[in-house]
């Protein structure tokens, strides 16, 4: 079976249908007639794990034999989706699994709808680690994602008169046939204290140390063609099993199930909020967790193969997701110290050359830093090793900046009572990436400038990319079947191959075939909105889309107010000849995001003027879609024309909506800004539509710019402003309109909506005469396709694999 994928080693048809025949009754015992798509999801859920079991297995038995340098992912997101369709994708089963579903006259749309989505994470972070997870197994390399495994992943938005609403995501309600639990490999962590949760908040116990068992849960993570089958553990808190046992034999029965719970609590919830990181001491013992779990866990991997600890970095590649995970460095140095009785030096050594570290943001709100305090209580021993590190860290700026204090205190780990996490993850790692070019330089020269002069060489940058089996091949197959049919399937693990393309841009029958796939993905989307909403879109409209996380700096608002300006043109002039065009919008905004909520708000009450306006109606059209997930985003975004990425220049690390969009054939309006630029260089800038204040010019405006300035100035503009402030579109919502003038006018518009205002209504109006010359278009969405290889999360991951980890494949055999 060397090298073998699981389809290869399927015996035909028979099989799978007697696999799905048998869980249906077994796991199940129902009569047929009261079997429905739930039941069947399972069935056919479990007999696809039956399927990829042997392979999963072999997986294992090959690493350890071969004992090669492992990598290990540690996120405290992943963002997986839904895991049957991918599966089968992946496993090539498309062809079986057709034929289940035609002989058992199955809906499958149906069934596939019954699975939840994985929502453990909260947007573009969480997504990319489940991006790279696809692509380490794809690759055949000895991988390994470490995760929690929240009870409940993401809230559920609804959109209630406009507002949004948060309802929990209690995936986990129905038995996941995908997760495998091994309490046999549970870990116990040990804490200072012990500690309750009351209100959300977390209340140390003071003198009593505590200790929680981490439970792993793992999925199958297949690479496509089925050869190799990583794993992704999750980790699940519970107590100690003689939990309290005292006490519960005292009869004090109540208090010891209450203690349980507290324990439990750790991994109950995923906190929904990627932008600010005020302290909250929940998510520290979760990031704890996290690291402690997977390090006890992983160290006992690399002890049962190899007695010298100086082999570590020879054996393990550990990638910090963020500053989350970076309590590794502390929890690293511990093993090394006490458990393994090394010296300060080797073990600093060791544990540098481990790990790396990926930095995803730049917004000083988001970087976190964890109270001293809480190191006391919950951590000490870890406390006492990081003012070592911090000590030493100072001492080696003293050294190469003698009597330059303010340097050493840049640098330095502890500061005003608190724990620069992303300081400590740069000190006690080899490696510090940024996630695009513009992104890692900012870092560099701005946000982390004393530690990148201080350690130059550790500094690096890795241009995110996406999975091009989920965002093409799975979402996207009509598209996926074009160019397949063009230029063969090795773009499938080979995306640079897509550069087949270019010369069939100017090809009348390619050129008709792209069309024809963008149209029924247009369709598709617009029957599955009809059903599912009662929305009525047009598909001779444009699908105009941005779909990302609700915040100022991805300014959402400045998309609404160039509705603002379409529509008062149209208003203006009736006969305007313009394209009929639908704008969607989706993505949530953190619960205690006040200016995100009234974002949300306000795009729906525009939507709604819109609709009640015959004007316009008919013309212009705009939908949120509420509860924006990875399942939306492969509805969506093969339906989308055009691609809006128009954050604040300097603002957005990369982003990876807009590589998925244009892998689909959406042209981009957008700013210079994240791997935007890096898209645009590849595809060349006059197949994008760029426009706005690059970084240096938003960065060198902050003493002077003053919105008011456009208003006075600027017709266009004052004429969306007056009627937004007159409450056209928020009538008897005065919170509204004052909170949109604070943004943009009053409040000195931080994100620089009214400067970029001008330039995107530009930019849109060279995207509206291009549409109007559809093969020219056409050219254009292929010039971008053949283009978007260069985004595939595969040669990120080659890049990581070389240039960070030193890690190679190691083939199934
Ligand atoms: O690197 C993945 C993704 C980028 O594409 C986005 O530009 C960036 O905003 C996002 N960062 C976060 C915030 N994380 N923190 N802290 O999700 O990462």
């Amino acid at each position: 079976h060397s090298s073998e994928g699981v389809a290869d080693s399927i015996a035909q048809a028979e099989y799978p249908d007697s696999l799905f025949e048998s869980h249906l009754l077994f796991d199940h015992v129902l009569p047929p007639s009261e079997v429905g798509n739930r039941e069947r999801y399972e069935a056919m859920a479990r007999s696809v794990r039956d399927l990829l079991s042997h392979h999963w297995q072999r997986t294992d038995q090959t690493y350890r034999r071969e004992n090669p340098k492992r990598i290990y992912y540690l996120s405290m997101e992943f963002l997986i989706g839904r895991s049957l369709s991918n599966n089968i994708v992946n496993l090539q089963l498309d062809p079986v699994a057709a034929k289940l579903f035609t002989r058992h006259q199955l809906d499958k749309a149906a069934i596939l709808e019954e699975e939840p989505d994985a929502g453990l994470g909260n947007g573009g972070l969480g997504r990319l680690a489940a991006c790279f997870l696809d692509s380490m197994a794809t690759m055949q390399l000895p991988a390994m994602g470490y995760g929690l495994r929240y009870e409940y992943g993401m809230f559920k938005q609804l959109i209630v008169d406009g507002w949004q609403r948060e309802q929990p995501d209690n995936w986990l309600r129905r038995p996941d046939p995908w997760e495998v639990a091994r309490p046999g490999e549970a870990v116990e962590i040990r804490l200072g204290c012990s500690f309750e949760i009351r209100g959300g908040s977390l209340r140390a116990i003071e003198g009593i140390p505590s200790s929680l068992i981490g439970i792993p849960y793992d999925r199958p993570i297949v690479g496509y063609g089925g050869k190799t089958i990583n794993t992704l553990r999750l980790w699940a808190s519970a107590t100690p099993d003689n939990f309290d046992f005292q006490e519960f034999s005292g009869g004090d029965f109540v208090d010891a199930l209450a203690e349980r719970l507290t324990a439990e609590t750790v991994t109950r919830v995923l906190y929904p909020d990627d932008s600010t990181a005020e302290g909250r001491g929940l998510r520290f013992v979760q990031e704890y967790f996290l690291v402690a779990c997977s390090l006890a866990d992983l160290i006992r991997r690399f002890r049962s193969g190899n007695p010298d600890w100086h082999s570590l970095p020879d054996k393990v590649a550990i990638q910090l997701n963020d500053t989350h995970p970076s309590l590794a460095v502390a929890e690293l140095m511990r093993i090394l110290l006490d458990e393994a009785g090394l010296e300060w030096v080797s073990a600093w050594d060791l544990t540098k050359r481990t790990l790396a570290y990926t930095n995803h943001t730049l917004l000083p709100e988001a970087l976190e830093s964890w109270p001293m305090r809480w190191f006391e209580l919950l951590l000490p021993r870890h406390l006492e090793i990081i003012v070592e590190i911090d000590r030493h860290l100072r001492q080696e700026a003293a050294d190469r900046w003698p009597g330059d204090e303010g340097r050493a205190a840049c640098v330095g780990i502890l500061g005003g009572g608190l724990v620069r996490m992303a300081n400590l993850a740069i000190a006690g790692s080899h490696s510090t990436n940024g996630v695009a070019a513009i992104h890692s330089r900012l870092l560099r020269e701005a946000t982390v400038r004393d530690l990148a002069e201080l350690f130059p060489e550790r500094f690096n940058n890795k241009t995110n990319g996406i999975t091009p089996r989920r965002w093409l091949l799975l979402a996207n197959p009509r598209l996926a079947h074009c160019i397949t049919e063009a230029i063969g399937d090795s773009w499938i693990t080979n995306a640079s191959q897509l550069r087949g393309l270019l010369p069939l841009a100017d090809d009348k029958s390619f050129v008709a075939s792209i069309r024809s796939a963008k149209r029924e993905a247009k369709l598709q989307f617009r029957d599955w909105l009809q059903a599912t909403s009662g929305i009525a879109v047009d598909p001779e409209s444009i699908f105009d889309s941005q779909v990302k996380r609700i915040h100022e700096y991805k300014r959402q608002l400045l998309n609404g107010l160039r509705i603002v300006a379409l529509y008062n043109r149209l208003k203006a002039n009736p006969k305007l000849d313009i394209q009929p065009r639908t704008f969607f919008f989706a993505g949530k905004a953190a619960p205690a995001y006040h200016v995100a909520k009234l974002i949300i708000k306000f795009l729906n009450n525009v939507a709604a003027t819109i609709d009640g306006d015959p004007d316009v109606r008919g013309r212009l059209k705009v939908v949120f879609l509420p509860d924006y997930n990875v399942s939306l985003a492969e509805r969506l975004i093969p339906a989308s024309d055009v691609s809006n990425q128009i954050s604040t220049a300097g603002y957005e690390a990369s982003g990876t909506s807009n590589m998925k969009f244009m892998m689909n054939g959406a042209l981009t309006i957008g700013t210079r800004d994240g791997a935007t630029i890096e898209m645009a260089e590849a595809a060349g800038e006059e197949n994008f539509f760029l426009f706005g204040l690059t970084a240096e010019q938003v960065a060198g405006s902050r003493g002077w710019y003053n919105p008011w300035w456009h208003y006075e100035n600027e017709a266009e503009t004052r004429a969306v402003l007056d009627l937004l402030l007159s409450g056209h579109f928020c009538r008897n919502e005065p919170e509204v309109v004052n909170a949109l003038r604070n943004v943009l006018l009053a409040g000195g518009d931080t994100y620089r909506h009214l400067a970029d205002l001008g330039p995107y209504l530009d930019a849109d109006q060279r995207l509206q005469t291009l549409y109007s010359r559809p093969d020219e278009w056409s050219k254009n969405a292929i010039l971008n396709i053949a283009s978007s290889g260069r985004f595939s999360s595969d040669r990120t991951i080659a890049e990581y694999a070389d240039e960070i980890w030193n890690a190679k494949p190691c083939p199934v055999t």
